[in-house]
């Protein structure tokens, strides 16, 4: 990983029509939890997301909802605003592209390109798909049962023919494979970065990016007919956060070119061939990774308004919380593979690992503490090869951890920390501290000592995935909130300290689905 201190990641900017589901909450919170890892490991975080607030769909919405585009998104960019309240997200701004500050950094971008000899003035022809809003080429194009044209991904494609200006974008072929070539880890995971290339080997067609058929949009500068593209005035909003086009700004001068954009594999074309694209052509560094995720169904199929099965994230952290939820996302669906969500599933993974794993070691060894030790933490004795070679293999944990999570490998990172987890636990049985207190209180004590510490460092690296949890075990353990950072990891814990009285953390769940 670079050694660079500052690390900016991003998520998509969200279409502000649509209601807030477990794909957005996934996106957002695979997000939320790199930003915490890399904040604990001591970086300059710069965490953006935002809403998407122009473009012809977003001005049908607004029609049917009789309001005016303005009043209608300022309405419904809120509900993304409260997702990211309520999952208690750690972004440090949220961009409107319907704000002043965008808008400047969009035309500027126009401008740029315009002079630069990338842009001209022509007439499109062809299909294109509001609801993706995107132009597709004949060959992508098949039909439905009522005889419409349909995109690759079902999308309904209508026909439009106006005057637009194009972006050159096939003059970027060469310069694209060339870059991919340079940077094999500019696309992630490999089977992205393979279709990137095999899309972009097959050549280019000028990409059409202005549209005159409707009005809710940023003005082409000097031709007011036209509004910009959507995807060009979009995708912008990486670099209109960071004050784009004043290169004088610290937060331009910090964090451009973002470290990572965090994307669904459905806008992997936007992100990996078109903005490297018009960055290269504004002579503009493009960013150094995007990482396209995988794909959520809901107990095996498609999610969609029309079939009702859209997955509310609200109501399923009201019923069974945040960290719960939180875990099971990052869990459940291996990062860049597709996932499923079920009730059984999420259910599963709470009691199987909160409950029985994490939950269970921390409440049995903190309630025998509070109870035997007279609520503080023992002075332990001299240490068996047994836990020194636990402690070894945790502090091993960590330090893959932390390799893991620089590839933004997060299920993997989990699933590492369970092993230590699982392992703890089975040293608590072997161990067995509740033996040891009739015929060797000194043992007992080293024991108890050892799982304290283990419950600590393992809560450190728990901290970004599920941080209500993690700080509720290390306010168990006195820790103070100044000293949870990644430089306290080795810090011994001080006995005679003493602890609160021990409360459950991950409740079972008995609920039958
Ligand atoms: O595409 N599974 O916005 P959008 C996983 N405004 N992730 C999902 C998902 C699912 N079933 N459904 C949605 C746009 N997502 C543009 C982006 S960026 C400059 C402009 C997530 O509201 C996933 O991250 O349609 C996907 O890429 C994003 O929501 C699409 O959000």
């Amino acid at each position: 990983m670079q050694d660079k201190s500052s690390f900016y990641i991003t998520t998509p900017i969200y279409y502000v029509n649509d209601i807030p589901h477990i794909g957005h909450a996934y996106t957002t919170v695979v997000c939320d939890t790199i930003a915490r890892f890399m904040r604990w490991r001591g970086k300059e975080v710069r965490f953006l997301t935002g809403t998407d607030e122009h473009g012809q769909k977003v001005e049908k919405s607004a029609i049917e909802s009789s309001l005016e585009p303005q009043i209608f998104t300022d309405k419904v960019s809120e509900r993304f605003k409260n997702l990211t309240n309520q999952f208690n997200i750690t972004n440090d701004d949220f961009i409107r592209t319907t704000e002043e500050r965008h808008k400047k950094s969009v035309t500027s971008l126009w401008n740029t390109l315009l002079k630069n000899g990338n842009i001209y003035l022509d007439k499109y022809s062809g299909w294109y798909s509001v609801r993706d809003e995107a132009f597709y080429n004949i060959d992508e194009l098949s039909e439905n049962n009522k005889g419409e044209k349909i995109a690759p991904n079902g999308s309904i494609l209508e026909w439009i023919e106006e005057p637009s200006f194009f972006f050159k974008l096939s003059s970027w072929q060469e310069k694209l494979l060339k870059f991919y070539k340079n940077n094999p880890n500019f696309v992630s995971p490999k089977s992205r970065y393979n279709e990137v290339l095999s899309f972009v080997s097959n050549g280019l067609e000028d990409l059409s990016i202005s549209r005159t058929s409707f009005k809710w949009g940023i003005s082409v500068p000097h031709e007011n007919n036209h509004v910009i593209y959507v995807w060009l005035d979009a995708l912008t909003n990486y670099i209109s956060a960071l004050e784009y086009p004043d290169n004088k700004s610290q937060l331009w001068k910090k964090f451009w070119p973002a470290d990572i954009h965090v994307v669904g594999k459905d806008i992997l074309r936007f992100h990996a061939v078109y903005w490297p694209a018009f960055l290269m052509a504004a002579q503009i560094e493009p960013p150094k990774k995007i990482f396209a995720h995988g794909w959520w169904t809901v107990d095996g199929e498609k999610m969609s308004k029309s079939t009702g099965n859209v997955v509310d994230p609200f109501k399923i952290i009201s019923e069974y919380g945040l960290d719960q939820f939180k875990y099971f996302l990052l869990r459940e669906m291996r990062f860049g593979k597709d996932g499923d969500f079920s009730e059984k599933s999420l259910v599963s993974r709470i009691n199987a690992d909160l409950s029985n794993d994490l939950g269970n070691l921390v409440q049995r060894v903190l309630i025998f503490v509070y109870k035997n030790c007279e609520g503080s933490i023992p002075k332990p004795d001299k240490f068996l090869k047994v836990d020194n070679l636990l402690l070894t293999e945790m502090n091993q944990t960590k330090d893959k951890v932390i390799k893991l999570m620089d590839e933004y490998l997060l299920t993997d990172s989990l699933e590492e920390i369970w092993k230590i987890i699982k392992k703890c636990n089975s040293y608590t049985d072997n161990q067995a501290p509740w033996v040891l207190k009739k015929e060797n209180t000194s043992r007992m004590n080293t024991v108890l000592y050892v799982l304290l510490t283990l419950i600590k460092k393992i809560s450190f690296l728990t901290q970004s995935f599920i941080p209500d949890g993690s700080h509720k075990v290390l306010n168990q353990l006195s820790i103070p909130l100044e000293e949870r950072s990644h430089e306290y990891y080795d810090k011994k814990l001080e006995y005679n300290t003493s602890i609160p009285e021990p409360e459950a953390i991950f409740p079972r769940i008995d609920k039958k689905i």
